[in-house]
């Protein structure tokens, strides 16, 4: 009985492979199928092992296709495999420094030793490291930081000896290593997939990297890719921008701006400032609330956080956070990129209590004075105060004013505090033109600690202030908050007041495990802010499928704030540009429309992951030219000037033409906000007018919890996708995946429920076997009428409408 063939068996003959490898029909055939059904998974990052939660996501596409299959459709599962990127060469060249440093096999320094080592280097947390790549020295901080664990530890982990390590050292041996693994551990769970074609990215695949060449040609003749310098986040130790892919923590972060108020210091500079006498020195306060300048009242500094006093490219100084110096020197502000030259390391107390002069207020000069709970990681660590309208400066400036000791204390005389009043500057509905007086006054807060109170209050005013509050400062009497902070910004920075500075909305975290910055870098950038574009993508969203309201609304808030896009980087793997050949096309980049080469990738590329096989069509990759591609995957294109034969072109056309579009794409939900609107973005560029082309669906699920806990490798709460067939077969675990989840909610796979799948199958196949083995001793005979009865029932369960037409067929001998 063949459907009982275990899959290693059907595996092992070829026959289940074979079953899915599916070419579009030839033409003029009539096709008997119902249509065609073509799902995609996002290719995986070749790095690794496949895991749980790739199986589960690739899962969707899995019982789709089979499930469309029993549809009568013709169905195709093609699945590649990602090498673009960072992390495979960051880790094998991690692994070169650790031989060179520490020999082959490598001795590393004990648990203790680099407990000690993590320690001295945690005192300098805001240094930035200059990568020299030509000498391993000061890389090899990169190497330990982010935790204990050496590369070749990991690799270790993975169940690696060291003679096998060492060869991790080339980056193109992971390429040769993992794409196997991954192949057959997906064989074994019986995937549906047509592995003919089956590939892998970057240039040691020239037929990919013919096809992402074609692309970025035409997304540049479209005015889709510019150039320019951008606000990036940036990693100072990688030398170059860091995106989603490179971090190991701020995924979707980007960079926040704040307008920096300029406070120029007064004589007399304070004792530790002595040595500035003559220049231009600045306190810089970073705000989201350039038109509240108005109503500053005095200048808040930690007393005990450090601050640096470095020189600007025109001479002035900056007093500041290293942390926020850091981003700034890499924003022009100081003379050398990546540079900030520390003229003064101070203390808060240092600057307490010092005269200064700010732009706006209709005090001539404020001071600076204590607030504890100003963040280190926020800004410059110097902030304005407008106790009229927020909260905290309300409740900190009156704490100083009634307290006398808590003045002494850091030594303030009484008129650098008790003069200064909050000023009318906003009148907000409901609060009036005081709103942080009267909210601090409502919910009754007594002191800068009633931290919750205060938030309550914020959350009250700030919103209100935004959307309803009117100026009633003469310059703007009368307008909206709305309309006028983007004017009063634009005045300060003209006066030379205030400057604009980036940093990034949360903290970011390189793999490399480099606090990163906010850097102006020159680069090639799509440009996903541009309007008719983004247009465009609406449209497109507008007439796919998204299974859930939820999916929908997440692209569109995406379509809402997403800009310009980095596609160039100097380090890792991929596909150089084809016009500025120093660069290489980033991983987010070189995967939007590949789809559509897995219609072609078999007939192209040898039945090797790197086409380096004998071509089935016998097309060298020089031959892909751009017009070749053209003519493949655009409608009404003439024959390209080729020696490709006219017959094999029109073939590869013919398979595009029938696969595309894309029915089902399925992938876990965090890739929403960037994958899987490029892939809608780059499908709308490259077939603009031709919506046959575009996608009809995407499916995004929940993250995969196991047994109800999150997936870790550190807590080991973690299952490879070879650990779990191992455990529990091929079945065992298609069964517990089916029943995890469906929604974009977390999924849960339950071990129980597998293992239970899986004695319910043995217990069915044994009651078979039984059956089978049984089968002389059964009546036999002509059927009776109640055999055609359950006959019958079983068909109109199978066939339902056509159920009466076939019954005839089931009629037998008669009683
Ligand atoms: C003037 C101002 C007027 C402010 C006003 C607020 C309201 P969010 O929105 O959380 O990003 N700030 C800046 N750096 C800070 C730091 N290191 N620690 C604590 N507070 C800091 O906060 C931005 C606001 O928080 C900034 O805008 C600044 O106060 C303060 F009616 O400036 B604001």
């Amino acid at each position: 009985m063949n459907f009982f063939r275990s899959r290693e068996k059907c595996r092992e003959g070829g026959e289940e492979q074979k079953l899915f490898e599916v070419d579009a029909p030839d033409p003029g055939t009539q096709d008997a199928g119902e249509g065609k059904f073509m799902a995609t998974f996002p290719y995986p990052y070749m790095n690794g092992r496949l895991h749980l939660g790739h199986t589960f996501s690739l899962s969707k596409c899995e019982f789709a296709i089979g499930y469309q299959r029993m549809q009568g459709k013709r169905c195709l599962f093609p699945f590649g495999l990602h090498c673009t990127g960072m992390p495979i060469k960051a880790c094998s060249d991690k692994l070169k420094r650790e031989m060179s440093e520490f020999g082959y096999p490598p001795k590393f320094p004990s648990e203790e030793e680099q407990q000690k080592m993590k320690l001295a280097e945690a005192q300098v947390p805001d240094e930035p490291v200059i990568v020299d790549k030509a000498k391993g020295k000061k890389t090899k901080l990169a190497a330990k930081t982010g935790g204990l664990r050496y590369q070749w530890q990991i690799m270790e982990s993975l169940g690696l000896s060291d003679s096998e390590i060492h060869k991790f050292a080339d980056p193109d041996h992971w390429l040769s290593y993992f794409p196997p693994l991954a192949k057959e551990d997906l064989q074994s769970m019986g995937v549906k997939v047509d592995w003919r074609r089956t590939f892998l990215t970057t240039d040691v695949n020239p037929y990919y990297d013919s096809f992402v060449r074609w692309q970025f040609l035409r997304l540049k003749e479209r005015d889709k890719i510019k150039f320019g310098k951008r606000y990036t986040i940036f990693s100072p130790r990688d030398n170059q921008p860091c995106m989603d892919h490179d971090r190991s923590a701020g995924e979707n972060v980007g960079p926040q701006e704040y307008t920096l108020i300029k406070m120029k210091l007064l004589q007399p500079y304070p004792e530790k400032l002595k040595s500035l006498e003559g220049r231009g020195v600045f306190l810089v306060a970073a705000t989201l609330r350039p038109e509240t300048m108005y109503g500053q009242t005095n200048c808040w500094v930690h007393p005990e956080m450090k601050y640096v006093a470095f020189e600007l490219e025109n001479g002035d100084v900056f007093i500041s956070t290293r942390r926020a110096a850091r981003n700034m020197c890499y924003q022009d502000f100081t003379k050398k990129t990546g540079d900030y030259p520390v003229l003064v390391e101070l203390v808060g107390q240092d600057i307490m209590g010092v005269p200064l002069s700010a732009p706006l207020t209709s005090y001539k000069i404020i001071y600076t004075l204590p607030m504890l709970t100003i963040k280190e990681g926020k800004g410059t660590g110097i902030v304005t105060s407008v106790p009229s309208d927020a909260p905290d400066d309300f409740a900190a400036l009156r704490d100083l004013k009634n307290k006398q000791p808590f003045r002494a204390k850091y030594h303030l005389t009484d008129e650098m505090v008790l003069p200064f009043e909050p000023i009318p500057i906003i009148d907000v509905p409901a609060f009036g033109t005081l709103s942080a007086v009267t909210a601090c006054e409502q919910l009754k807060i007594k002191s800068q600690n009633d931290t919750v109170k205060l938030q309550e209050a914020k959350e009250k005013v700030y919103l209100k202030g935004f959307y309803e509050g009117v100026m009633v400062v003469d310059d703007y009497k009368g307008q909206k908050v709305q309309n006028v902070k983007k004017m009063i910004q634009n005045k300060l920075v003209q006066q030379k007041d205030a400057v604009i500075y980036m940093e990034p909305e949360k903290q970011v975290i390189s793999r490399s495990a480099d606090e990163c910055v906010v850097a102006l870098c020159d680069q090639w950038y799509l440009d996903y802010g541009d309007a008719a574009w983004k247009d465009k993508t609406r449209e497109l969203l507008s007439c796919m499928n998204t299974y859930t309201e939820d999916v929908r609304r997440n692209f569109e808030s995406t379509l809402d704030w997403l800009h310009e896009y980095a596609c160039s980087r100097s380090y890792g793997l991929g596909t150089k540009l084809p016009w500025d050949p120093q660069y290489l096309i980033e991983s987010l980049s070189d995967s939007t429309i590949y789809m559509s080469f897995y219609t072609v990738a078999h007939l192209l590329q040898g039945g090797v992951f790197n086409g380096s096989g004998p071509s089935p069509l016998n097309i060298s990759a020089k031959q892909m030219t751009p017009e070749v591609w053209d003519y493949i995957f655009f409608k009404d294109q003439a024959m390209p000037k080729t020696d490709i034969p006219q017959n094999t072109l029109k073939k590869l056309k013919q398979e595009f033409e029938f696969w595309y579009p894309v029915d089902l794409r399925a992938s876990g939900k965090d890739l929403i906000p960037n994958h899987l609107t490029y892939f809608l973005y780059n499908h709308c560029a490259i077939w603009p007018s031709d919506k046959s082309k575009w996608p009809k669906s995407v499916r995004a699920n929940g993250f995969l919890l196991l047994n109800s806990e999150k997936m870790s490798k550190s807590t080991g709460n973690f299952l490879t996708l070879a650990d779990a067939l191992k455990r529990y077969s091929a079945d065992g675990m298609r069964l517990a995946l089916a029943d995890s989840g469906d929604t974009i909610e977390d999924a849960n796979f339950v071990e129980k429920m597998a293992e239970a799948g899986l004695l319910r199958l043995y217990t069915f196949l044994e009651w078979v076997r039984e059956i089978v083995a049984n089968e002389k001793t059964y009546r036999t005979g002509p059927y009776t009428y109640s055999d055609r009865v359950l006959i019958g029932e079983k068909v109109i369960l199978v066939f339902e409408e056509e159920a009466l037409s076939l019954l005839d067929m089931f009629q037998g001998p008669q009683e």
